[in-house]
Formats: C-alpha cells, structure tokens, sequence
C-alpha cells in the first residue's frame, strides 16, 4: 500500500483499476471515465503537461480531452500554477467574500453582453439546476424544454428522455429520479422546428423555460441550425420563457463570448436570457457559473425568493484558477490561433479518411471539434446514434495504442489547447492513418 497519497502504488492501468473498483462504484468517480461505451481498461493518470497526459505505466498519450473542457491552455500553465499556489498559501477557504470573486465575475461578464451579473458555484449541473430555479422562480412557471441528446448536469429534474410521443412529458433517465420530478419537462429533438412549434402551441404560457446547447458537445458536435436557434429564440420571447443557453462545455471554448457570440453575428441583437458557464472559467478547478440581466439576477437569494448556496462557492483558489485563465484566453490573438490548430487536426482527419476511403466527418469551432464515422454530419441524436460505433471503438483504441487519447465516448466532444503544437497534430495524423488502415 502506497504510504504517500499522490505517488501511484500501483505498477500498472490494470492493478490500479483493480484497486479503485474495490472501494469507488466502477472505480471512477464519473461513468464516462470507466471506458465502458468503449470496452478495455481506463489509463489511469500520474501527471499531466502541457498537451500531454502521462499514465502509472509511464505512457505518454497527445490528450485531446483535456479534462472535458477546462484545459483550454494545456496542463500546467505557469501563470495559472502560480496563481494557484500564491492563492492557496492565502488561505483554501474562507466562508466569506473575496475580491477575486468580484473579479471573476468581472471578467465573465466583460465577455458576454447578455449577462449583468453572475454566481459563482462549484460544478456545471450546480450551475445548470441553478439556473433553472430561477427560471422558475423569475417566471412562476414549472415546465421546462431540453433535447434529446443535450446534457446539463444530473439535477434530477434533467435526467430525462423523450416520451413516447411529442405531447407526452418526459420519463427519468435514471433510477432514483420519481416520475413526478420530470412531470414538467418535454424532450424535444435537436434542431426541429415543427416539435418547437407543436410544443409551444400546446404549453407555450406554462414554460419557464428552453434549456439547450447551442453546439451539442454531449452528441459529439452538433451545432443547432439558424433557423432553429432563430425560431426558439423568437417562441421564448412571444410566451415569455426564458432561453437558458447552456455554455458549460461552450463558453470561452468555441470563442472568447462563447457560442452566444457566433448566434449574435449570424443573427443581430440575439442573446439568451439566462447563460450557465464551467469547464474553462473554472481552469481545471472546480468552478462554474450562471448569470443574467441584472433584473432576473435580483431574485436571488439573499435579495429575492429563489434560494441558492454554497460552502465552497467562489472558492479563493478556484477563482485564481480561473482568472488566470481567462486571463491568458482573452489575449489578442489566443482564439485565432486555436481555432486554426483545431481546425487543422479535423481537416486532416477527414484528409486521412478520404486517403483510406472510410467514411468520416468532421466540425470544429474555436478549441472544440467533433468527428462522426458517418457520411454526413449528424443534425440530431437518433442520427449521431445511427453512426457506426464499432468502428469509433476500433478506432478509439487504435489511436489510444499510438498515444493518442480521445474521448472513450463517441457522444462526446474532444478538446484542443494552446498547448498542443503542429507536431502533435501531425502525430496525431499519423497515428490515425495507421488506426484507419489496421
Ligand atoms: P459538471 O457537473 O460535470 O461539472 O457539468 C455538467 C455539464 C453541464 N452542461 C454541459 C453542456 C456539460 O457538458 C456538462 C458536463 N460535461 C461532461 C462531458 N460530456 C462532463 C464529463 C463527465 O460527466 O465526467
């Protein structure tokens, strides 16, 4: 038995899976991690640097997960390490206000015009279920909308899928959540216009709100259509719900403004009501966030009737983590840069596949991408669901053996930093022409 908690005591992925399974459920503490979606034994992590992850075995792998997001400047920034160390040894935690809580929320709100005001919590299902009570709460209503596909945390009232027909409200997705709980929440499905219309026809006064992705990281990579995005935000706005734009995995990700900012180009003077951050803003530490016009911010606890709280919100050295983060991303020039080496790497997949004749697409925005063993982007679930998963799992471990680690999911998104450099990206190329020729 390892006597010093940090230094890994098991020799190999194997042993200390073996180990982890026997006192944490499955051996991880969030399901995605133990590769069941696609099959094989999870790397357990020893360190990270820069665009790179090491395991107990000593394997270098080009990570392009990235925590799920928040790796948005690679592992180990200096100046975000440093911030973390000069915070901590201030103190871990005080119960009581700080200014860098007050400057965090500066600095989201300088990069998003829709939002007056924020609050800082610990997790993006914190931020989410937050935002959502106060939909409630500001609008007196209880139904809500989400899409089939879209993942906002595991409040319970979100862990839903579609009922069997458009009118019927949703089902749990998960044991322990009552039916009574997701009573008031209808699935609908991504980028369909005629189910918004259908739905808001039937209960548009007794929404409080549309939660959604605006790009669908939990299908991979989805974007939401113009007309789409155009129509929900025109609906929200004549029954008077509130748009939630769920910008956990988004946010400071596909641009600096998020993909709010890509909607408010295409579509002039668009911004959603209500917008819920993490991932990036929190570096890595556990750190998320939701925010509003200041009027809906207001019924909030301690001033209006919705309750909300947290012992370790706003956390001092989650904040520093943040802020020096978000320092580094709004830099001129950051975004460019990313949004060119992310779109080199799925570019050259799709250049890999052609040469192989396999059947792949690909899309990116900013530091995000997705890739679809599909002729055709998928619009939705069903049609990300459709996609040939047998070949993804092929392919996941074919690329993970080359030192390549992408999400073990073909749901999810993968994530690149400014850490990774051109010769990571041509590794990466490599490893996945040999992958898509074995
Ligand atoms: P967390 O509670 O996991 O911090 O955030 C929930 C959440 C909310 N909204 C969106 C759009 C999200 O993507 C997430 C969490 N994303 C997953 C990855 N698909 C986190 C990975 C995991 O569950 O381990």
């Amino acid at each position: 038995m390892s006597t010093s908690p940090t230094r890994p005591s098991s020799a190999t992925n194997a042993a200390a899976f073996e180990r982890a399974q026997r006192v944490i459920p499955g051996g991880v503490n969030s399901p995605v991690r133990a590769f069941r979606a696609v099959g094989g034994t999870p790397r357990f992590i020893a360190r990270a640097e820069g665009a790179y992850l090491w395991d107990v075995e000593g394997r270098r792998y080009v990570d392009y997960i990235g925590s799920w997001g928040p790796m948005i400047l690679g592992h180990g920034h200096p100046a975000v390490l440093d911030a973390v160390r000069e915070a901590a040894a201030r103190g871990l935690s005080f119960g009581a206000p700080t200014e860098a809580e007050a400057e965090l929320a500066e600095a989201i709100i300088a990069e998003v015009p829709s939002v007056d005001q924020v609050r800082l919590v610990s997790s993006g299902t914190e931020a989410a279920m937050s935002a959502l009570r106060l939909a409630r709460g500001a609008t007196g209503r209880a139904k809500l909308i989400k899409f089939e596909g879209c993942y906002h945390g595991h409040a319970d009232a979100l862990l839903v899928k579609a009922g069997s027909g458009l009118a019927t409200f949703g089902h749990p997705t998960s044991a322990g959540v009552p039916p009574e709980v997701v009573q008031h929440t209808l699935v609908l499905e991504y980028n369909n216009v005629q189910q918004l219309e259908a739905a808001f026809d039937a209960h548009g006064g007794e929404l409080a709100a549309v939660v959604v992705e605006p790009i669908a990281g939990n299908m991979n990579f989805v974007r939401s259509s113009l007309p789409f995005m155009r129509r929900l935000r025109e609906l929200c706005t004549k029954h008077g719900a509130m748009l939630v734009f769920d910008e956990v995995m988004t946010g400071f990700r596909v641009a600096l403004g998020g993909a709010q900012a890509l909607y408010a180009q295409a579509l002039p003077g668009f911004a959603p009501d209500v917008s819920v951050f993490g991932k990036v803003i929190g570096g890595g530490m556990p750190l998320a966030a939701f925010g509003a016009r200041r009027d809906v911010m207001a019924q909030l606890a301690p001033l209006g009737p919705v309750y909300q709280a947290g012992t370790l919100s706003g956390n001092p050295v989650a904040t520093a983590c943040g802020l020096a983060t978000l320092r580094e991303i709004r830099k001129p020039g950051f975004f460019d840069a990313l949004g060119r080496r992310t779109q080199s790497l799925r570019e050259g997949l799709a250049a890999v596949a052609r040469e192989a004749g396999v059947p792949l697409c690909t899309d990116s925005e900013g530091g995000m991408f997705g890739f679809f063993f599909a002729s055709t982007l998928p619009q939705n679930y069903t049609a990300v669901m459709a996609t040939d998963q047998p070949r993804f799992n092929g392919f996941f471990h074919a690329m993970l053996d080359r030192g390549v680690y992408l999400a073990p999911a073909l749901y999810e998104a993968g994530f690149v930093s400014a850490a990774h450099s051109d010769e990571d990206i041509a590794l990466t190329l490599e490893a996945a022409r040999q992958a898509l020729r074995s």
